[in-house]
C-alpha cells in the first residue's frame, strides 16, 4: 500500500473513533477565536505565550482527553514522516483561516534544510536556507561575501527570519515557510562572488561550519553578432522574422507595421533574436486600438527575444506573453504609448526579463481623485511574475499602477517556483491612478531601490507579501495622496530602508497587519493627521531611526501592538517608552530638505518643484543607523534619515542617454 494511503485510512480511523473528542475541540478552538473589533482580523497571529496560555485552559476544561491526544501525535508523526523534507506540510493555502503561526511540535533548536540560490540578477544576488525547528525564532544567519580571487570578506545584511507568517489572512490564507531568506545588493554586473552563510541558534543544532556558494551576477543582455536581416513596411515583419535564426538581428526600418504578431520562434541563451529599429526614422508597431483585447506582440512559451528601438502603440497590451511563460526576454529603450497595459507576463515561469529605459505611457487623462472604475481606463505599466526579472530606468505614467508583479494569487506549491528575485529601480514613476510600485504577491528577495514616485495614489505596496524579504531602498515619494507604504493584506517580511516619502495626508498610515516588517532610517512626511497610524500582529516587527513629521497639534503617534493593544503618543519619546520602538526616533519637519513644502492633495507637481536633499543643519543628519551595503560610504559621522546622504548626488530617473 503506497504511503499515502496509508496515512489517509489511518486519519479516518483516528477521526472515526474521536469524532466527539474532536468536535468538541474544533468547538473550543471556535469559541477561543479573537472577536472582530473595528477592521482587526477574525485570525489571531498568537505569540508563544497565547499558544501556551490556550494549551493550558484546554486542558483545565479536559476537552483534550490522554487518548485523544496521543492519537493526533501518532498522525502528526505519519503526516510528517510523509514528507521527508517537512517543509511544504507546513506551508501552503487554506480555504479556512489559519489559526496561530506555530505548526508542528516544538523545537527550538534549527536544523538546516535546503539552500536555494534564486535567480541572479545584475545587481543583486537572492538565497533561501529552508530550515525546520527553531520554534523559539532564535537562529540567525550571518553573511559575508567578496569578488572572487579576493581575500577580504565584507558584511552584507543578515537574512530574515521567516517564520510561518500568515498572508493575506482576509482573502487566501496562506502560511509561509519556516527559512532564512535574504539578498546581497547593490553588485557589479557579470562578476563571480563567493557568499558565505554562518548559521547560529543558541539552542544548537546549527551546521558547524559556515555555508559556501559561488555565484556570478548576470549581465545586461547584448545582441549577438549574427546574421542581419532588414523588414521593411511594405513587406512587413513576419517574412524577415520567418527567415530569422537565433543570434540574428532584423533591423526594422521607418513605417507602420500593423500586428497582431504572435512570435513562437525562441532564440536560444546569448543569442536572442533581435528586433531593432533601424534609426532611420520611428518604426511604429500597431494594434488595433485600446477599446477591445488586442496585443501587438503576442508570446507564449517563446523564449530569448529582443526589442530594442521600437515604438508600441495603440493597444490593450503591447507586449504580452501568457501561459507558459517566456525566459530570457529584453525590452529596451522602446517608447509604449496608447495602451492599457504596457508589458504583461503573469505565467510563474516566466523568468529573467530585462525592461530598461523605455518610454511608457498609458490612457489615463487625470490620476487624481482615482476614479470609480477601478484600474480603468488604463491598467498596468509593467506587469510581471515568475523569477529573475529586473525593471530600471523606465519612465511610466498614466496607469492605474505603473509598475507591479502581477496578481498571481497565492505562490504554487513547488517553492523553486515561487516569485522570486525581481528588481525595480531606477524607475520614474508618476500619474498613478492607484499604486506607482506594487511588489504584492512576490515571496522573497524582491528589491525595490532608488525609484522616484509623484502624483500618485500611493507609493510603496506589498499587498500581499508571502514571506520576504521585499526591500524598499532610499525610494522619494512625493505627492502621494494617500498611503506611502500600502502594506494591506497581511504582508509579511518588508524590510524598508531609507525611504523618504511626502503625502498629502498621513505620513505613514498603513492598516495595522503588516507582519515580520522592520523599518530604519525612513522619513515619514505627511500634511495632516496623524504622522503615524499603523501597528503590527507580530511583536517581532521593529521600527527605529525614523523621522517624523507632526501634522496635527493633537494627534501624533498612534501604535496597534500585537496584542492589540491601541497606543496614542504625543512625542516619539513617549512611543519609545510606552513599546519600546523607535528609541532613536526623531521629530522632523519639511524645514530639513533643501527645497520641499508639504504637498497639496492632488495638486500636480514636477520633480524640478521641490528638492528633497537634506539641508547640512537638518536634525536628521547623521542620526540613522548603519545598514551593512545600504549606508556604505555615509558622510559625516553616521548615515543621514531618507532617500539622499548629504554630500551624494542623486541617482538618475527614468531612461538613460
Ligand atoms: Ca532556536
Ligand atoms: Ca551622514
Amino acid at each position: 500500500m503506497r504511503r499515502g494511503s496509508f496515512r489517509l485510512i489511518v486519519t479516518l480511523l483516528v477521526a472515526v473513533a474521536y469524532r466527539g473528542t474532536m468536535l468538541a475541540a474544533i468547538d473550543e478552538l471556535r469559541r477561543n477565536k479573537a472577536p472582530f473589533v473595528n477592521n482587526l482580523p477574525p485570525i489571531r497571529t498568537l505569540t508563544e505565550n497565547q499558544v501556551m496560555t490556550d494549551k493550558i485552559r484546554m486542558r483545565q476544561r479536559g476537552h483534550l482527553s490522554i487518548p485523544f491526544r496521543i492519537l493526533l501525535v501518532l498522525a502528526s508523526c505519519l503526516i510528517c514522516t510523509g514528507r521527508a523534507t517537512a517543509q511544504p506540510s507546513l506551508i501552503g493555502r487554506s480555504k479556512e483561516a489559519i489559526q496561530g503561526t506555530k505548526p508542528g511540535r516544538r523545537v527550538d533548536a534549527v536544523r538546516a534544510g535546503r539552500f536555494l540560490v534564486d535567480p541572479p540578477t545584475l545587481e543583486n544576488l537572492g538565497f533561501r536556507w529552508y530550515v525546520s525547528g527553531d520554534s523559539n525564532r532564535n537562529a540567525t544567519v550571518a553573511v559575508a561575501y567578496r569578488e572572487k580571487g579576493d581575500s577580504e570578506w565584507t558584511g552584507a545584511l543578515p537574512m530574515l527570519r521567516v517564520y510561518h507568517e500568515i498572508a493575506n489572512q482576509d482573502y487566501g490564507p496562506y502560511r509561509v515557510g519556516n527559512l532564512f531568506a535574504g539578498s546581497v545588493l547593490f553588485l557589479k554586473p557579470v562578476t563571480t562572488y563567493e557568499v558565505q552563510f554562518t548559521m547560529r541558534d543558541p539552542d544548537g543544532g546549527a551546521p558547524s561550519e559556515p555555508k559556501l556558494v559561488s555565484v556570478a551576477t548576470r549581465g545586461e543582455p547584448i545582441a549577438s553578432a549574427g546574421n542581419v536581416i532588414h523588414a521593411n513596411a511594405p513587406a512587413g515583419l513576419m517574412a524577415a522574422y520567418a527567415k530569422a535564426r537565433p543570434g540574428d538581428t532584423i533591423l526594422i526600418h521607418a513605417g507602420l507595421y500593423n500586428g497582431p504578431f504572435e512570435f513562437k520562434k525562441s532564440g536560444e541563451p546569448g543569442k536572442p533574436i533581435a528586433f531593432r529599429g533601424a534609426g532611420d526614422g520611428e518604426a511604429i508597431l500597431q494594434g488595433g486600438g485600446t477599446g477591445g483585447k488586442s496585443r501587438i506582440v503576442s508570446i507564449a512559451g517563446t523564449d530569448h527575444l529582443m526589442f530594442e528601438d521600437l515604438t508600441f502603440r495603440s493597444a490593450h497590451m503591447a507586449i504580452y506573453s501568457g501561459k507558459p511563460g517566456s525566459a530570457g526576454i529584453t525590452i529596451r529603450r522602446c517608447r509604449i504609448k496608447d495602451v492599457v497595459y504596457g508589458i504583461n507576463t503573469q505565467a510563474k515561469d516566466s523568468r529573467d526579463w530585462y525592461v530598461a529605459d523605455n518610454e511608457i505611457v498609458g490612457i489615463n487623462r487625470t490620476w487624481y481623485p482615482r476614479p470609480e472604475a477601478y484600474m480603468s481606463p488604463a491598467h498596468t505599466g509593467v506587469n510581471v511574475y515568475g523569477r529573475g526579472h529586473v525593471v530600471c530606468y523606465n519612465r511610466i505614467s498614466r496607469f492605474s499602477d505603473s509598475l507591479a508583479i502581477a496578481n498571481f494569487g497565492p505562490p504554487v506549491d513547488d517553492v523553486e517556483q515561487h516569485c522570486v528575485a525581481i528588481d525595480f529601480y531606477g524607475n520614474d514613476l508618476s500619474w498613478a491612478q492607484d499604486d506607482t510600485i506594487e511588489a504584492d504577491y512576490g515571496c522573497h528577495n524582491v528589491r525595490v531601490y532608488r525609484n522616484r514616485c509623484y502624483n500618485t495614489h500611493t507609493a510603496l505596496s506589498t499587498q500581499p507579501f508571502y514571506g520576504g524579504p521585499v526591500y524598499l531602498i532610499r525610494n522619494e515619494a512625493y505627492s502621494i495622496t494617500a498611503l506611502t507604504f500600502k502594506l494591506n493584506n497581511y504582508p509579511a517580511g518588508i524590510l524598508a530602508y531609507n525611504n523618504t516619502v511626502c503625502c498629502a495626508r498621513q505620513g505613514f498610515t498603513p492598516p495595522a497587519i503588516w507582519q515580520n516588517g522592520h523599518f530604519r532610517n525612513n522619513l515619514f512626511m505627511g500634511g495632516s493627521g496623524y504622522a503615524m497610524e499603523t501597528g503590527s500582529p507580530t511583536p517581532y516587527s521593529t521600527l527605529d531611526y525614523n523621522g517624523y513629521r507632526r501634522n496635527s497639534e493633537e494627534r501624533f503617534l498612534k501604535w496597534i501592538d500585537s496584542d492589540r493593544h491601541i497606543g496614542r503618543y504625543q512625542s516619539v519619546e513617549e512611543l519609545h517608552r510606552a513599546t519600546g520602538l523607535e528609541q532613536h526616533g526623531l521629530q522632523v519637519d519639511y524645514d530639513i530638505f533643501a527645497g520641499a513644502r508639504s504637498p497639496k492633495e492632488g495638486e500636480t507637481y514636477s520633480p524640478a518643484d521641490y528638492d528633497l536633499r537634506l539641508k547640512p543643519q537638518a536634525n536628521c543628519v547623521d542620526a540613522g543607523t548603519s545598514i551593512p551595503q545600504v549606508t556604505v560610504a555615509f558622510s559625516g559621522t553616521a548615515p543621514d534619515l531618507g532617500c539622499y546622504e548629504q554630500g551624494h548626488d542623486p541617482p538618475h530617473y527614468g531612461p538613460r542617454e
